[in-house]
C-alpha cells in the first residue's frame, strides 16, 4: 500500500487536534453511529481538562487506498523539542494557520524546523468561520514568514487551503464546501511517498511510549528495509556502543490505535516492543552489519525547581508518598520517558533540582504527581544560566501581546520595566499587536499582572529564542503577601475586619498554619495576620450584624500561577486536594533574622 506520513504542526491553540478528529471522521475510522464525544485525540485527562494537547501522537487512516499516518504535536511552545522529533517522522507538514492571529512565535519555529529538514509544507488557513478574520492578510504574512526563513523556491510555492477544522471543511477558496476531501486530496498530491533508501534495517527511535504491560515502546520510521516479529537486532546508540537484542512485537497505527503485525516494511511508522533500554535518536539496525543513523538533539532545559518532601506542619495529612524516597523514585521514573526533563541531587536528603522546559512542562509533572497521591513542595522556578564565551548569560524569548489599543501603552511599560525591549507594533484591526524580545526572568509572573492591567483582554505568547548576556536585576513582584500569625481555622470575624488590607487565597473555614500565604497585600512589603480570630462574646446579641458579613470569595489560583507567584522566600505545598502558598521559613522572628543576615551578607 503506498504511504504518506504527515505531521500537523501549528502555534497552540489554531486548531491542530480538532483537524486530526474532523481526518478521522472523515475517513470512517468511527462507525457511523458512534458515539465520540470532542477531542478525541486529546485522550490524557490533563489534556481534557486544559484542553491542550501534551503528549504527540500517532493516528493513521486509509483514504483512496492510500495509508496516511498522521502526527498531531503539541503547540505549547514548552513541549517544542517534542515537535522537532516527530518531524523526523514526517514526509510533509500541515502548518495551520489561525485566520484571525496569523502566524505567532511557535508557527515560526516549528516551520523553520520543518524547513530545514527539507518537508513539503502545506499550509492551512484555519478558522476562517471567525468574525473578523484576515485569511488574505494572514496567507500574505505566512508567505513573508516563509521568505524570512529562507525557504527555497520550492517551498515557496507551497499550496494553501482554506476552512474551518470546527464547521469540517476546506478547499482553495473561501466558499465553504462539504467536507475536507479536498485537504485530503491535497495530501495525497502534494506530500511525497516516503524516501526509502537500499539496504539492511533502520528505524531511527524518534518517540516513545510507555504501557505498565509492555513497558518501553520505542516508535519511529522504518527508513531502510524490513523489521520482523521476534528478529535479532543490533541498537546502535548514540555514543556509538552496539548492543545486541531482540524485537518482541511490532505495531503499526490504525485509526487511533495500534495493530500488531508480523513485519513493517520501510516507509512506515512502527511501534517496536522488547527493546528496554534504548534512547531517543538511538538506531535499530541490521543485527550482523548495523549502521546508525546521525544523532538527534535532545532539547537542554532552561527551568530548574527544587522539589523536596513537604516540611508544613500538615505534613501527611493528605498524600500516600510522602518520603523523600518516594519522590526521588518517582522524579527518576518521570525521565525514562519525560525526555526534556533532568534529575539531581540538590546536596540535601530532602529535596531534588529537577529541571525542565518551562513553568508548564513542571506544572504538569507537579499536578501528575499529585493526582498520584504524593505530597511535596516546590520552591520558585529559576531560569538556568549559562557561561558562555566567559561572560554570564540567561535565556531570551520574544514575547508577543495583542491587546485593545487603550492598554497598549500600559502593556509597553509593564514590559520594558521588566527589561523587555518592543520590538514590533502593528496594528491589527481594533487590536495592537506588540512584540518584545526580553529576558525569561522577566516572564515569570507576568501573566497575572497582564490580565489584571487589561481587564483579561490582552493575549500573550512566548517562546525561549537564545541566551544573551544577563540583563540586570528585575523587579520582582509588586505587593506583598498576608501571612498566618498563627495555627487555627480561618473565621469570617476575620477575614471580614481584614479586608481593606488586601485580597485572600482562603475562605472562612479553612485550616491555615503559621506562615501559610492567605492572601495579598494592597502594598509592598509583607504583613503578618491573624485571620483565624472568633468573635469576642458579648451578653447582647447584635441584631443580624453576622449576617450582614460579607466577603469577597477567595483568588483562586492554579498551580501554575502559584509557581509565577511566588518569590526567593516563599514556595507551594501540593498535596493531591490542596495547593498552598507559605513562606520557606514558617517563624516571623526567624524569617527577619534571615533576611537580615542576607541583607548585610549581600550589602
Ligand atoms: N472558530 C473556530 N474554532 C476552532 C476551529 N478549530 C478549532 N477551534 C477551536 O480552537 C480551540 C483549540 O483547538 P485545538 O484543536 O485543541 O487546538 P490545538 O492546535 O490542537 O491546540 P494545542 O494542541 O494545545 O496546541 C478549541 O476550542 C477548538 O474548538 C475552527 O475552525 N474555528
Ligand atoms: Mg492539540
Amino acid at each position: 500500500m503506498e504511504i504518506r506520513n504527515i505531521a500537523i504542526i501549528a502555534h497552540v491553540d489554531h486548531g491542530k487536534t480538532t483537524l486530526v478528529d474532523r481526518i478521522l471522521h472523515q475517513t470512517h475510522v468511527f462507525r457511523d453511529n458512534q458515539e465520540t464525544g470532542d477531542l478525541i485525540m486529546d485522550s490524557n485527562e490533563l489534556e481534557r481538562e486544559r484542553g491542550i494537547t501534551i503528549f504527540s501522537k500517532n493516528a493513521a487512516v486509509v483514504y483512496k487506498g492510500v495509508k496516511i499516518n498522521v502526527i498531531d504535536t503539541p503547540g505549547h511552545a514548552d513541549f517544542g523539542g517534542e515537535v522537532e522529533r516527530v518531524l523526523k517522522m514526517a514526509g510533509g507538514v500541515l502548518l495551520l494557520v489561525d485566520a484571525f492571529e496569523g502566524p505567532m512565535p511557535q508557527t515560526r519555529f516549528v516551520l523553520q524546523k520543518a524547513l530545514h529538514l527539507n518537508l513539503k509544507p502545506i499550509v492551512v488557513i484555519n478558522k476562517v468561520d471567525k468574525p473578523n478574520c484576515r485569511p488574505d492578510e494572514v496567507h500574505e504574512a505566512v508567505f513573508e514568514l516563509f521568505f524570512n526563513l529562507d525557504a527555497t523556491e520550492e517551498q515557496l510555492n507551497f499550496p494553501t487551503f482554506y476552512g474551518s477544522g470546527k464547521q469540517g471543511w476546506f478547499n482553495n477558496s473561501l466558499t465553504p464546501s462539504e467536507d475536507i476531501t479536498p485537504l485530503l486530496d491535497g495530501i495525497l498530491e502534494y506530500v511525497p511517498a516516503p524516501k526509502v533508501s537500499e539496504g539492511t534495517l533502520q528505524l531511527q527511535i524518534t518517540s516513545l511510549d510507555y504501557s505498565s504491560f509492555l513497558g518501553r515502546i520505542a516508535i519511529g520510521e522504518v527508513s531502510r528495509g524490513v523489521i520482523k516479529e521476534n528478529q535479532p537486532i543490533s541498537l546502535v546508540q548514540s555514543d556509538g556502543l552496539i548492543k545486541k537484542t531482540r524485537v518482541k512485537e511490532l505495531y503499526v497505527f490504525e485509526g487511533m490505535g495500534k495493530k500488531k503485525v508480523s513485519e513493517v516494511i520501510a516507509g512506515d511508522l512502527c511501534a517496536v516492543v522488547g527493546i528496554e533500554d534504548f534512547n531517543i535518536g538511538d538506531t535499530i539496525a541490521d543485527f550482523e552489519n548495523p549502521e546508525g543513523l546521525p544523532n538527534i538533539s535532545v532539547d537542554e532545559p532552561t527551568m530548574s525547581m527544587l522539589f523536596g518532601i513537604n516540611n508544613s506542619p500538615f505534613y501527611g495529612r493528605d498524600g500516600k508518598f510522602v518520603t523523600s524516597r518516594h519522590i526521588r523514585d518517582r522524579l527518576m521514573k518521570e525521565t525514562e520517558k519525560n525526555l526534556a526533563l533532568k534529575v539531581e541531587d540538590s546536596g540535601s536528603a530532602d529535596s531534588f533540582l529537577v529541571y525542565g522546559r518551562g513553568i508548564l512542562h513542571l506544572g504538569i509533572l507537579i499536578e501528575t504527581m499529585r493526582r498520584e497521591g504524593y505530597e511535596l513542595t516546590v520552591g520558585q522556578p529559576q531560569v538556568l544560566v549559562k557561561e558562555i564565551l566567559g561572560k554570564k548569560c540567561e535565556p531570551y524569548e520574544t514575547l508577543v501581546v495583542d491587546v485593545p489599543q487603550e492598554y497598549a501603552s500600559k502593556v509597553i511599560d509593564m514590559v520594558t520595566r521588566r527589561k523587555g525591549e518592543l520590538h514590533v507594533m502593528e496594528t491589527k484591526g481594533d487590536m495592537q499587536h506588540l512584540e518584545f524580545d526580553m529576558p525569561s526572568r522577566g516572564l515569570v509572573g507576568l501573566r497575572t499582572q497582564m490580565l489584571t492591567n487589561t481587564a483579561g483582554e490582552a493575549v500573550m505568547n512566548h517562546r525561549f529564542s537564545e541566551y544573551k548576556p544577563w540583563k540586570g536585576a528585575i523587579p520582582g513582584r509588586n505587593n506583598g503577601v498576608l501571612v498566618a500569625k498563627e495555627a487555627g481555622t480561618t473565621t469570617a470575624y476575620s477575614l471580614d475586619k481584614l479586608q481593606d488590607r488586601g485580597f485572600f487565597f482562603v475562605d472562612p473555614g479553612e485550616e491555615v498554619y503559621k506562615g501559610m500565604i492567605v492572601g495579598e497585600n494592597n502594598k509592598p512589603g509583607d504583613l503578618v495576620i491573624q485571620p483565624n480570630e472568633g468573635k469576642k462574646m458579648s451578653n447582647m446579641r447584635a441584631s443580624g450584624s453576622d449576617a450582614a458579613v460579607s466577603i469577597a470569595p477567595k483568588r483562586l489560583m492554579t498551580l501554575e500561577e502559584c509557581m509565577e507567584y511566588i518569590q526567593q522566600d516563599e514556595c507551594i505545598e501540593v498535596t493531591p486536594n490542596f495547593v498552598r502558598m507559605r513562606k520557606v521559613i514558617l517563624d516571623e522572628d526567624e524569617r527577619k533574622k534571615q533576611s537580615k543576615k542576607l541583607n548585610t551578607e549581600t550589602a
